[in-house]
């Protein structure tokens, strides 16, 4: 029997499948006496500092954890429950943590690197550790955009180090008290090896430990670039939901929703297959209610028992009055997504409305489905959705838009283009474009952008090159590439000439034509970065 610390704050539900998984029971601590007597304590860290710490002194959970930690019984902490173990963060100032380290939480310095890491990264391991039996050098999946710092941390506790820009402590350990800024969870099996130490026979003194130690051996590590499967889902003409594939975005043939599997056993197969993190796009979530659409939640929740890998969902993020008059903010809908086994949330439709009144006035009202998610969920799980499409124009000064000069004339042989936001999955043009609305967003507290792109999408003739670098330098936050890979070579290319974190494909992976482990061959071979 494991014992759970949720606190309510995210998505807690990845922890406790991972334990499902490997076969054990989950409890939830109900009250500060259960911090105290549970046999194995998992404190996931979900949500900001602030967050998390003001959750637990409303709780009464910080002198019941202090004291367990004090008598060494096994507690293991996940991303910012390591923060929490520190006296304090850049995140959150002037909110004590937990101060069993010393030291201070800051955010990354990492120049020229997105803030926030988020992706799959190495480990050097600073000491043996029964935690890492078995642990055989292979990546796992961070993200946040605060650390620990290497010289803060004190050297007893110091278990692991990673690089990013700097190097930051991503594991620390002393006796039986353990945490990871990296999340186990989500790291593919080897994440739940790790876990599994934790929570079973590993953990014990006399286990074999892994023999790599980075004091004797120091290389950087470094994060890899992501693939990732994209679902878009919605129901057919008989009211199944099925994964759907349009042609720039148009999803009918010969009138027919096209059908190209079930939602829950391709996630599964692409996790088996190497996929780096899943997307689904419920598509037409712009006009049906998300929390109504149950097929779409049992979706989420049956994928997340048997994949674990990061899950993005999108699609309906927005404030809805049902027909009881019953109104639900933004913040509602992600949260019953994120309770469903979600990681992060995507927004399209509403990213725009958000950005063109940002635009106009200037001004964050803090009530934004954006502002609001990222404020309770950190902005790393908060996604943008662009869907743009190219406008040409004869010179840039015939459009107030960001223009480009292109090598892909228009059809009059124009040689500037700016890309038009469009919202209602691709029905509707607004006047707005994904420079503008990429970075408002940001501004706003989104983690994260998904390029899409409605010329390219399905058409297998490669990722918008050009617009990639367009929106790339107008942003800090990572970029997925996103419509139009027909190829491994299609890979190559977008990781060689744009700075894209990560690249996702829907068709060619739904048709089987390239499979994802030929997407990483060929990635390996070229010498990119892969997992
Ligand atoms: O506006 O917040 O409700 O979100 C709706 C979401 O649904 C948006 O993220 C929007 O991108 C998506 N969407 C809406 N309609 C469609 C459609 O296709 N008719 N799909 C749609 C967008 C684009 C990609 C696609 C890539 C890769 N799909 O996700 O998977 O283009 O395709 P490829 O590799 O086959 O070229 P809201």
């Amino acid at each position: 029997m494991i014992t759970l610390l949720d606190y309510g704050a995210g998505n807690v539900r990845s922890v406790r499948n991972a334990i499902r998984k490997l076969g054990y029971e989950v409890q939830d601590v109900t009250c500060p006496e259960d911090i105290l007597q549970a046999e194995r304590l998992i404190f996931p860290g979900v949500g900001s500092y602030g967050s998390v710490m003001e959750r637990l002194q409303q709780d009464g959970f910080i002198e019941p954890l202090l004291e367990r930690i004090r008598l060494d019984k096994p507690l293991l902490g996940i991303c910012v429950a390591l923060q929490a173990l520190f006296e304090g963060s850049e995140e959150s100032l002037g909110v004590a943590g937990l101060s069993v380290l010393k030291g201070q939480i800051k955010r990354f310095r990492a120049e020229n690197l997105s803030v926030p890491q988020i992706g799959w990264n190495g480990i050097n391991i600073h000491k043996e550790s029964p935690l890492l039996t078995g642990y055989n050098d292979e990546k796992l999946y961070f993200v946040h955009s605060y650390c620990a710092r290497l010289d803060d941390t004190d050297r007893e506790w110091l278990l692991s180090t990673t690089d990013y820009g700097e190097e930051f402590v991503s594991g620390v350990q002393k006796g039986n008290v353990a945490a990871f800024q990296f999340h186990p969870e989500k790291s593919g099996t080897a994440g739940l090896r790790i876990l599994e130490n934790f929570l079973g026979t590993g953990n014990s003194p006399a286990a074999v430990v892994s023999s790599k130690t980075a004091a004797d051996n120091h290389q950087k590590t470094q994060i890899a670039k992501r693939v990732i499967a994209c679902l878009d889902v919605r129901s057919n003409d008989n009211g199944d939901l099925v994964v759907t594939k349009g042609d720039q975005y148009d999803v009918r043939n010969e009138g027919e929703v096209r059908n190209l599997g079930k939602p829950v056993e391709l996630a599964r197969r692409y996790y088996e297959e190497g996929a780096d993190e899943i997307t689904f796009l419920n598509i037409t979530g712009f006009r049906d209610f998300p929390i109504e659409d149950q097929p779409m939640i049992e979706v989420l929740e049956r994928t997340s028992e048997q994949v674990f890998v990061p899950l993005t969902i999108g699609g309906g993020i927005r404030e809805f009055t049902d027909s009881n008059g019953r109104e639900y903010t933004s913040l509602d809908v992600a949260a019953e997504y994120f309770r469903s086994g979600a990681d992060k949330i995507s927004i399209g439709s509403d990213a725009c409305y958000t950005a063109e009144e940002y635009l106009k006035t200037g001004k964050k009202t803090g009530k934004s489905s954006i502002e609001q998610i990222s404020i309770v969920y950190g902005a790393q799980a908060v996604v943008i959705s662009v869907d743009p499409r190219r406008v040409y124009v004869e010179q840039p000064e015939d459009t107030s838009h960001n223009t480009i000069s292109t090598s892909v004339p228009g059809p009059n042989g124009e040689r500037y283009c700016w890309f038009q936001c469009t919202v209602k999955g691709g029905r509707e043009g607004r006047d707005l474009d994904a420079v503008q609305l990429a970075s408002s967003c940001e501004a706003l507290g989104a983690g994260e952008i998904l390029l899409n792109c409605i010329d390219k999408d399905g058409t297998n003739s490669g990722f918008d090159l050009e617009l990639i670098n367009h929106v790339k330098a107008a942003v800090s936050i990572p970029v997925i590439a996103s419509s139009g890979a027909g190829s491994a070579a299609h890979f190559v290319e977008v990781f060689q000439k744009t700075d894209a974190e990560a690249a996702l494909a829907a068709g060619i992976f739904h048709r089987r034509e390239v499979p994802i482990e030929e997407v990483k061959e060929t990635l390996a071979k070229n010498g990119v970065e892969i997992r």
